[in-house]
């Protein structure tokens, strides 16, 4: 039975050595709840680091770990000291953590973490690869695991593999600063399915992958040789009813059964009705913004003294990655101004902000949620914050209000909730004023709205939601019909060859006989391909046409040895084999005059473009412009043009990265037409790659051998992968 596979770096378990003991304590984050019904309930398997490191293991009870793992459905990775410093204190959280929440000048940049932090998924990817058998499905999870995708996928194409971020992915102008941009993108392209929590973490992937590895990405898939990657976003919930449960729960309880913190909230409720709790719950992490919070909080008491003793800020940050400096430095920070601001307001019976520096247990944390009337979430970035969906859950009786960052992930599906610029200490200010005096009515109005969306959108359907679309994730092939030319379709072909009479074969050039480099005066074909096309030429009964858009004057430069028949310019121009050359269509070009000067306003304001200006055609390349302005400017002066050209006769085509304007009567299928007419050819080959081809793709004869280079939607019955195999495919036609 195929099963699916979750990878994260911690293992949802913690392991406690008692003297010869050793337990495996399950622990029931977001995610371990989240993946339930397919971890638990079905016979899923978890891999990932238990948390203690190789040598905090006596030798002696290595096995015992397995065990105590696989009782839980869960398979460990051995890390050592070395691995986890370099892994993931290093790389991981000091480079990709700042890096991708924008903290640029935190990231750090060290040859050797990296180095550790691919060794670390190669020791991921092996125990993946023992345990995935055939059918199985894999999700990865996270920022550790960025190049685990693609070692998977290149040892088992046939599994379906997962990736999900749960941290930001940054615009172009930020991750393209990372010396290892391209690995770390290809590793994630291993994936059938990319998630992000918000589309703009999506987009800025996307963008990333267009300009980086110049990939073509058809909205949100990306064409990957014969594979295709589909991105998508899927913002994660919580487990709603766990929250509301716990909540409702502490409502019930009896003054016996409160905990010590529920106790001393409710002395303080009791004491003082009329002040309000405004609660703050982080990782202490820079990501949060808790400094800014803190000194957006004392700002606050100055501009409005009258609130003095009427608020009290709960503050619990959790300790966190305390072996990284900057979060040493953090804890200094915001000791030092906890310290600071109770120093200056407090009064003998008034403490402005309650600090706790300690992580809680889950009691401890709904106490909180249910006793704060208003929850203070600023973070300078955080790719969700569930934190704020938690407290929104809790609140049972729908009142509070939760002023939340832009910033957040979360911020896009919450938009009740009273959203600030984290930077903007007026406006938090302010914003807190207008939680404080909020009437119940809209408070409750705002948080109806918000709870029944989480409660719609929980984890379970985060999770069942990603693993479905995972499922549905298409195969290339199912989008292009034409066949790829393996063995078996090279037999066929090379039998019609060799019983034909009489042969003809149409030649594409640029992309086809000869990839494509940045400056098209430099494509020269080499002294092989000139040997392998003429050695067909030479066949008895064989015609070989070499049809191009390029100008006749390059292609009987490049071609002249060899005796084929040219056809230049779509068709405009034929040069039969020792022949002059000869125009096959009456056709203007005193429309350039008119048309030139606009396609220079293009070259000016789109860098990397140039015009490539021939007898009778105009084309404006754009191969070395940045993707994205290429493809929006290419559009514009395609349409500026299409609207010229109505009543010019003038056609635009869209080629590989390339506009060309001429006349509308030209085009390669007609002249593929014009060439076997009343020929009697018993066997039509052609081959090309980009839609100018098209046209003879779609006018020759249904029996005719046509073939698209590259794996994309195409009027040919046939396609190979790249220009090697269309060499591959000549030699074989040489062989005869
Ligand atoms: C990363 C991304 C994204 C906190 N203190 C205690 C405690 N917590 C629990 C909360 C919440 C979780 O930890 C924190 O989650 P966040 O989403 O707020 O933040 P990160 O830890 O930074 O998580 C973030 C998330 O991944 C998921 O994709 O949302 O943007 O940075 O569930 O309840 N739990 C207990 N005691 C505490 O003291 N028991």
């Amino acid at each position: 039975m195929s099963k699916t596979i979750i990878i994260s770096n911690r293992l949802p378990l913690q392991l406690k050595i008692n003297d010869n003991s050793l337990e495996a304590i399950p622990s029931v984050g977001g995610l371990a709840t989240g993946m339930k019904s397919v971890h638990r309930d079905g016979n899923g398997v978890w891999i990932g680091w238990t948390g203690l490191t190789e040598e905090e293991i006596p030798e002696s009870m290595q096995d015992d770990v397995i065990k105590a793992c696989r009782k839980e459905q869960c398979v460990p990775v051995t890390l050592d000291q070395e691995d986890i410093d370099g892994f993931y204190y290093g790389f991981s959280n000091r480079t990709i953590w700042p890096l991708f929440h924008y903290f640029m000048e935190y990231a750090e940049f060290e040859r050797q973490n990296w180095k550790t932090y691919k060794q670390v998924n190669e020791k991921f990817a092996k125990v993946v690869l023992e345990n995935i058998e055939e059918g199985d499905t894999v999700w990865v999870h996270d920022y550790q695991l960025m190049l685990l995708p693609e070692l998977i996928k290149k040892e088992r194409p046939d599994v379906r593999v997962g990736f999900f971020l749960h941290i930001p992915f940054p615009s172009y102008e930020v991750f393209r600063t990372l010396p290892w941009r391209k690995e770390i993108l290809r590793g994630l392209l291993g994936s059938d399915l990319i998630g992000f929590h918000t589309y703009d973490y999506e987009r800025h992937f996307l963008s990333s992958v267009s300009r980086i590895l110049r990939l073509d990405v058809n909205f949100n898939e990306i064409m990957l040789g014969d594979r295709l990657v589909t991105v998508n976003s899927y913002p994660m919930g919580i487990d709603y009813d766990k929250f509301e449960k716990a909540a409702l729960a502490n409502k019930e309880q009896n003054s016996k059964e409160q905990s010590e913190l529920q106790r001393r909230l409710d002395l303080h409720l009791d004491a003082t009705p009329d002040a309000k709790m405004i609660l703050s719950i982080d990782r202490l992490d820079y990501t949060k913004g808790i400094a800014n919070r803190i000194r957006a909080y004392e700002y606050f008491l100055e501009k409005y003294p009258n609130y003095k003793e009427k608020v009290r800020l709960v503050m619990l940050a959790v300790p966190s990655r305390s072996n990284v400096p900057q979060y040493q430095k953090l804890k200094k920070e915001v000791d030092e101004l906890v310290g600071r601001i109770n120093g200056k307001f407090a009064t003998v019976s008034w403490t402005p902000i309650w600090y706790f520096f300690r992580s809680m247990p889950f009691d401890n944390l709904i106490d909180l949620y249910t006793s704060c009337d208003i929850a203070l979430l600023t973070p300078i970035r955080d790719g969700m914050n569930l934190v704020a969906k938690e407290y929104i859950a809790t609140r049972t009786d729908k009142t509070g209000v939760l002023i939340l960052s832009e910033m957040t992930g979360a911020a896009l599906e919450m938009n009740e909730a009273l959203l600030i610029n984290p930077n903007n200490f007026e406006e938090i200010a302010e914003t807190l004023k207008e939680a404080i005096e909020m009437p119940e009515e809209e408070q409750i109005k705002r948080n109806v709205q918000m709870q029944k969306r989480l409660k719609r959108y929980n984890v379970e359907k985060w999770a069942s939601e990603f693993l479905e679309a995972l499922k549905k994730t298409k195969e290339k092939t199912d989008l292009v019909k034409a066949i790829k030319i393996k063995k078996e379709q090279q037999q066929e072909l090379m039998q019609a060859y060799q019983n034909a009479e009489k042969r003809i074969l149409f030649l594409d050039y640029d992309g086809t006989l000869r990839s494509f480099v940045s400056d098209p005066a430099n494509a020269k074909p080499d002294q092989e391909m000139l040997n392998l096309v003429n050695s067909i030429q030479a066949q008895k009964n064989t015609d070989v046409v070499i049809i191009s858009g390029r100008d006749r004057d390059t292609l009987g430069k490049w071609w002249q040895e060899i005796p084929v028949t040219l056809i230049a310019e779509h068709g405009v121009w034929k040069r039969k084999t020792g022949e002059d050359w000869e125009i096959t269509e009456k056709i203007k070009n005193d429309w350039m005059p008119q048309i030139r000067p606009i396609l220079e306003t293009y070259v000016d304001r789109t860098p990397g473009t140039f015009i490539e200006e021939k007898n009778y055609s105009l084309a404006w390349h754009y191969r070395n412009a940045d993707p994205e302005l290429g493809e929006i400017r290419a559009n514009e002066l395609s349409n500026v043009i299409k609207e010229l050209a109505s009543n010019k006769d003038l056609g635009v085509l869209d080629g590989n990265k390339v506009l060309e304007i001429k006349s509308g009567a030209v085009n390669k299928g007609k002249a593929v037409s014009k060439e076997i007419f009343n020929k009697n050819y018993s066997f039509i080959f052609s081959i090309g790659d980009d839609w100018t081809d098209e046209f003879m793709f779609e006018d020759l004869p249904e029996t005719a051998y046509t073939v698209k280079v590259g794996m994309q939607k195409t009027a040919a019955r046939f396609y190979v992968e790249d220009t090697a195999h269309v060499r591959q495919l000549l030699q074989e036609f040489a062989k005869n």
